[in-house]
Order: C-alpha cells, then structure tokens, then sequence
C-alpha cells in the first residue's frame, strides 16, 4: 500500500498526564516496562503493511527521536520510513502546532507528493490494536471522502470523546466533540439495535465515540487545510466537512483505550499484568515493537511474583514480593521489598555503568532493601532507599504540591531521576 501515508499526532503538551511528561513527550512514556506509546501506532501501520510513516511532534522531543531513530529501520529497497517532523521555524511560518489540524496544514507539502492517494491521520497516546487496511477498504468501498474509525461507548463515557450520529448505511451526520451536557448528547446518540445490526454487540453502548483515527481522501485533505486555518480535526475539521462530504464511520469493537490521564495510564498498564490482559502483547502476527536492546535475562532469587510482567535485564533479590506490579528494564530491586498494584519504570543504565556520576552518598538507582511500595508510579531512575514506604496512607493530592512526590488522580508518581533517602515515607 504505497500510495498512502500515515501521519502520527504526537505534538500534544501531555499536561494531564504530568509529571510522566515533564521531561519527554507524551508518545515517548514508557509503557508495560519495556514498550513506549508510539510503538502502538507505529507497529499498528507496520503491520497493517503501511509503511511510510510521519511523526509530528513538538515537546520535549529528544527521548522521542532517539528512540525512533534507534528503533525504526526500514530496507532501502521497500520504501518505507518513520520520518520526524518536529515543529520548526519556516518562511511561511514561526509558530508552534497550534492543534491537530494545523500541525497536519504546517506539513502539507508531504502529502501533496503526486504518488499518495490517501492519508491516514492517527493519534500517539492510545493502546489498542488494529489492521488499517480494512479501514482502507471501507473506505473505498463505501466511496468515502473521509472515514473516522469509531467505537461504542456508553453514555457515561460520551464526555471525553468526540461523538457522531450516523444514518442507515454508516454515513456520519453529526458530529460533537466532547458533548458535556444531555442535551447535546440527546442529539448525537446511536441506536443500541443499528449496533447490534452492524455485527457489534451494543450491550447498552449508545455512543459512537471517534478513536482520533481519521482517513482521508488526500486531494480533499489538501484542500480543506488550504482554504480554512482552521486548528484542530475534532473541533472544527469534522464538524464542517460532514455538511459538505461523504464521511463514513468505521466501527471498531476490540480494545482502545485512550492513556490521557495518569489514571488511566496506571490502570491500563497493570491491566496488561492480567492472565486475560485486554490488550495481549502474544500475538503471532501483529507482534508490538520497540527498541532491540540485547539486555540480559532478568535474574530473581527468591523472588515471589504474582500477576505481574518483568521486563528485561531486571535484577531482584530474595525475599521480594512483587504483587499486580509493572517491573520495567534494568530495574534493581533489592532484598524483602514489597511492590504492590504498581508501575516501577526501572532504569536507562546499570548502576556501575555511572559510577563517575555516583561519587556521593545517594541511594544506589533501584529499590533499596526493605523498601514498601503500593499504589505507585515510579519513572525512570529513580534511587529508592532502604526500607523507604511509598503508599498513600489517607494522603491527597493537596497535600505534596511542593514536594518531589506527588499524587496524581489518586495515584502516587514518582517523577524521573528522584531520590528518596533511606527511611523516607509520604
Ligand atoms: P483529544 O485526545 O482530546 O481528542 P487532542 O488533544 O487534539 O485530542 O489529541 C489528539 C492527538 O494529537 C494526541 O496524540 C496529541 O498528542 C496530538 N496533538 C495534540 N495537539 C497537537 C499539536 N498541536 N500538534 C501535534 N499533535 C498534537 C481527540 C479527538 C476526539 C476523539 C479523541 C479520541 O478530537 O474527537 O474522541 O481524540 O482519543
Ligand atoms: P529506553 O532504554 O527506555 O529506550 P532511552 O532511550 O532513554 O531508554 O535510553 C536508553 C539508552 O540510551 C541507555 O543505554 C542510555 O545510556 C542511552 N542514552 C541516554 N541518554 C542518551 C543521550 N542523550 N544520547 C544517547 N544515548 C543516550
């Protein structure tokens, strides 16, 4: 499928997802212990054989392009590139991506080239899995100008999304983004029995929810960019061009979900640790993707380990019970350490690959002996000391503003790089 180009959405600031965004972009966030959020998308496309590939971002992006750099490297002979197109000064302009529809219009000149038909516009902050050349397909077979990849939602869901009424045949006939109040959504809800006819079991979902997953026939892309400055797809783009164009729904009905938030960041990750996770990383031929990093094998002494995935090149030491937890790569943990309902997003080095930089008295990178940690995010390299507790304990978000630690949607985060001296408890 050459004639097609999949362009990523990763310029989002990531504010609702902070502290996890205070020093990378919100598609470089690690997720379960060894991927990050732009794997998804991009291995999405990969295996969907589309393989010419853009990646708008603009904050913080350095973690972001060292990975894809490192990760994504297609043979010369096929064509295929994941190409970074980060927000810079040009003759035609000098702002920033001022929202999705512009940071698309500030790179138009990839799409105008003559040999692409259609281009598929997708977001980098959502888990799910799915082949879009069946998307494709609907579209041309429904002789769409746009198609929007949808999903059934309830009612109670609708606040968050962007929600569409759709006539008999799938046509889109109205669209609100966000609808917040019962009347709005009065005049977007969808018939539980059209569902149900479409091969989906509705199960009360009356919400057509827009995944963010947009396909567009590329001439009239082009053109709805050049004669409007409108900012954002969801906002303004669709809300015109469903008067004016044939836009189809798509529905999909398998797992998506939308990691905007540091609870919905938590809860989706330990999901993963289930032995019925949602979404399962097992699958033969639509494998998730990521940086090749030749680690070893984790080593456990003693180690209890319930409902949980190990990444590689972890390090744990007897008397260790690991309980409903997320351990990423390279992460030590040291003896009779306690690490429940959490996600440990282990380290970039080993400890003796900085010894230069480890010339004072800091707790070692890792989780120091008798450590207890429940309820927790804890980012990257951070140097947990011995018998430290991170747990809530009736703690609230208020409570830390000024403090290293914080707690987010009732969850304990831990930013990047901090330590906790010996004994430390919140
Ligand atoms: P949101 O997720 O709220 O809703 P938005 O904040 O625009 O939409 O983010 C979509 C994607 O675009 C994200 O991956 C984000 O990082 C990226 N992005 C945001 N601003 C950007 C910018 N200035 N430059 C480049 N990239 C940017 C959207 C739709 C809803 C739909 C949900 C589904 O608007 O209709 O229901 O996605 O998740
Ligand atoms: P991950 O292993 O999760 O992909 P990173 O890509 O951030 O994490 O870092 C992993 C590796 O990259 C480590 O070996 C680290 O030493 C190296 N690294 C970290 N920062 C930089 C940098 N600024 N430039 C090049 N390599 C780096």
């Amino acid at each position: 499928m050459k004639n097609i180009v999949s362009l990523i959405l990763g310029g989002g600031k990531g504010t609702r997802l902070f502290p996890l965004t205070q020093l990378r972009s919100k598609p470089a966030v690690p997720l379960a212990g060894k991927y990050r959020l732009i794997d998804i998308p991009i291995s999405n496309c990969i295996n969907s054989e589309l393989n010419r590939i853009y990646l708008l971002t603009q904050f913080n992006s350095v973690s972001l392009h060292r990975h894809i750099r490192q990760t994504y490297k297609f043979d010369s002979f096929g064509g295929g590139f994941v190409e970074i197109l980060a927000a810079q000064q040009t003759m035609e302009g000098t702002d920033w991506y001022q929202g999705t529809a512009d940071a698309v219009r500030k790179n138009i000149r990839c799409i105008e080239q003559s040999d692409i038909d259609y281009v598929l516009i997708l977001s980098g902050d959502q888990l799910y899995r799915m082949d879009y050349s069946e998307m494709l397909t609907n579209h041309i077979e429904s002789k769409a100008d746009v198609s929007i990849a949808t999903v059934p939602l309830s009612s109670e869901q609708a606040s968050a999304f962007g929600i569409m009424r759709v006539d008999d045949t799938g046509r889109v006939k109205g669209f609100l983004e966000k609808p917040q109040t019962e009347e709005d959504l009065s005049m977007v809800r969808t018939s539980p029995e059209w569902i149900d006819q479409q091969g989906i079991e509705s199960r009360g979902r009356d919400c057509l929810a827009s995944m963010g997953i947009y396909l567009f026939n590329r001439d009239l892309l082009v053109d709805l960019l050049k004669a409007t400055d409108y900012e954002d797809f969801g906002k303004e783009i669709f809300p015109m061009s469903i008067r004016t164009h044939k836009v189809h729904a798509h529905l999909f009905d398998g797992y998506w979900e939308d990691i905007g938030t540091i609870r919905s960041f938590y809860e989706a990750n330990l999901a993963l640790a289930h032995p019925q996770p949602p979404f399962d990383f097992v699958v033969e031929k639509a494998p998730i993707y990521s940086r090749p990093r030749f680690l070893p094998p984790t080593r456990c002494e003693g180690t209890q380990i319930t409902r949980s995935l190990i990444a590689d090149g972890c390090e744990i030491d007897e008397g260790s019970v690991i309980e409903n937890s997320i351990i990423g790569l390279r992460c030590r943990i040291g003896k009779n350490v306690t690490i429940r309902n959490s996600v440990i997003m282990g380290a970039d080095f080993y400890q003796d690959q900085c010894k230069e930089l480890d010339q004072d008295d800091r707790p070692p990178i890792g989780i120091g002996d008798g450590a207890y940690i429940d309820g927790a995010i804890v980012d990257k390299n951070c140097r947990v000391g011995k018998g430290a507790r991170i747990e809530l304990n009736g703690h609230t978000e208020t409570d830390f503003d000024q403090s290293d630690v914080m707690i987010r949607d009732g969850i304990i985060v831990v930013p990047k790089g901090t330590v906790l001296e010996e004994g430390w408890k919140l």
